[in-house]
């Protein structure tokens, strides 16, 4: 369900998501553990992802920042005036102010998240920026096919904008899924010129990935440790989270780096009631982080879809921005 955010109201996280509670539920009591990553992103959890975009060690975030700054002229030049853009996952809402600073014209700005309290603070601040675009935030999970407000009469398309290489963090079935779905929103909102702009990070030296996800500072280790804490708070467990490792790696196999919370000593958890048995060891898969080459990335967008109209990327290959149009 989606829900149009009040821009005044100040939310706070549901004390118990009967969503999260069968979701940990199924992880923890399956063979192999697993949780979902979206449940990273709790007020603590964001907090901490806005503090691994700033790390030395973490390149996404700058690089595609660079990116979007230096071809601003080019991206504008092709998207063209009057669009409403559709961001997908819209976090803290600050590269968008790149995109709107280069567009001429842009009529609307529809941000979707999960995180209803964040989006709304970070919609409030940019709408006194932005006072000509007209804002329509919607709380919900855009991996799910959502309801969309109706399109603005002043929009000639809809541009799905989806920064930041959170479709790595799909496997290549629900990047695949979450492109067809994009694809009908968008295409929903009808207008010529509609397509998404949309982050990839690339295949890379792995030493360089492995630095990005275990950064001397500690702040990835605390935001993979942070799922524990928000199972410990709002569905009554009892991590400890002094017992628990963070372990990230990068599977050359699988093109993507896994986030792993492994138990050091043979433990039991309780978490609402229901009891946990961990071996030393033993490790709860919390994420990946999938990395493409713009070829398999293009093969993915046209399954999708779509048609792949351009890329760019910086001069060391760490990331790509790609057009893809309808
Ligand atoms: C949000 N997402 C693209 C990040 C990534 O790089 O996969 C999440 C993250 N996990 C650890 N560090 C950053």
């Amino acid at each position: 369900m989606s829900t149009l955010v009040s821009l005044r109201r100040r939310e706070r996280p549901a004390p118990h998501d009967p969503e999260f509670d069968r979701d940990v539920q199924a992880g923890l009591g399956a063979q192999v553990k697993t949780l979902p990553a979206k449940y990273f992103y709790d007020q603590r959890g964001s907090e901490l992802f806005e503090q691994i975009c700033r790390l030395p060690e973490y390149y996404p975030t700058r690089t595609e920042w660079k990116i979007l700054r230096e071809q601003g002229p080019a991206i504008a030049g092709i998207i063209g005036p009057d669009v409403e853009v559709v961001e997908f996952g819209a976090g803290a809402a600050e590269k968008i102010r790149l995109l709107l600073n280069a567009l001429p014209r842009p009529a609307g700005y529809l941000p979707i998240d999960i995180s209803g309290a964040h989006l709304s603070a970070a919609v409030a601040s940019l709408q006194r920026a932005y006072p000509d675009v007209t804002m329509r935030a919607v709380a919900g999970d855009f991996t799910k096919q959502l309801p969309l407000p109706a399109p603005l009469p002043q929009a000639r398309a809809r541009v799905g904008f989806f920064p930041g290489s959170t479709i790595g963090n799909f496997t290549p079935d629900e990047a695949l899924g979450f492109l067809r779905n994009a694809a009908a929103m968008l295409r929903d909102g009808g207008g010529v010129g509609s397509g998404l702009l949309i982050g990839v990070d690339l295949v890379k030296d792995p030493a360089v990935l492995h630095a990005a996800y275990n950064d001397s500072a500690g702040v990835t280790a605390a935001f993979n440790l942070n799922l524990l804490e928000r199972i410990n708070r709002e569905l009554d467990g009892d991590f400890n989270l002094d017992a628990f490792d963070h372990y990230a790696f990068y599977n050359p196999r699988q093109h993507r780096i896994e986030m792993h919370l492994v138990s050091s000593k043979a433990q039991t958890v309780t978490v609402a009631g229901r009891q946990y048995g961990f071996d030393a060891g033993e490790s709860i898969h919390t994420e990946n982080s999938c990395k493409y080459t713009p070829i398999r990335f293009r093969q993915l967008a046209e399954k999708a879809g779509f048609r792949p109209a351009a890329m760019w990327t910086d001069p060391d290959s760490l990331f790509s921005l790609h057009w893809l149009t309808l």
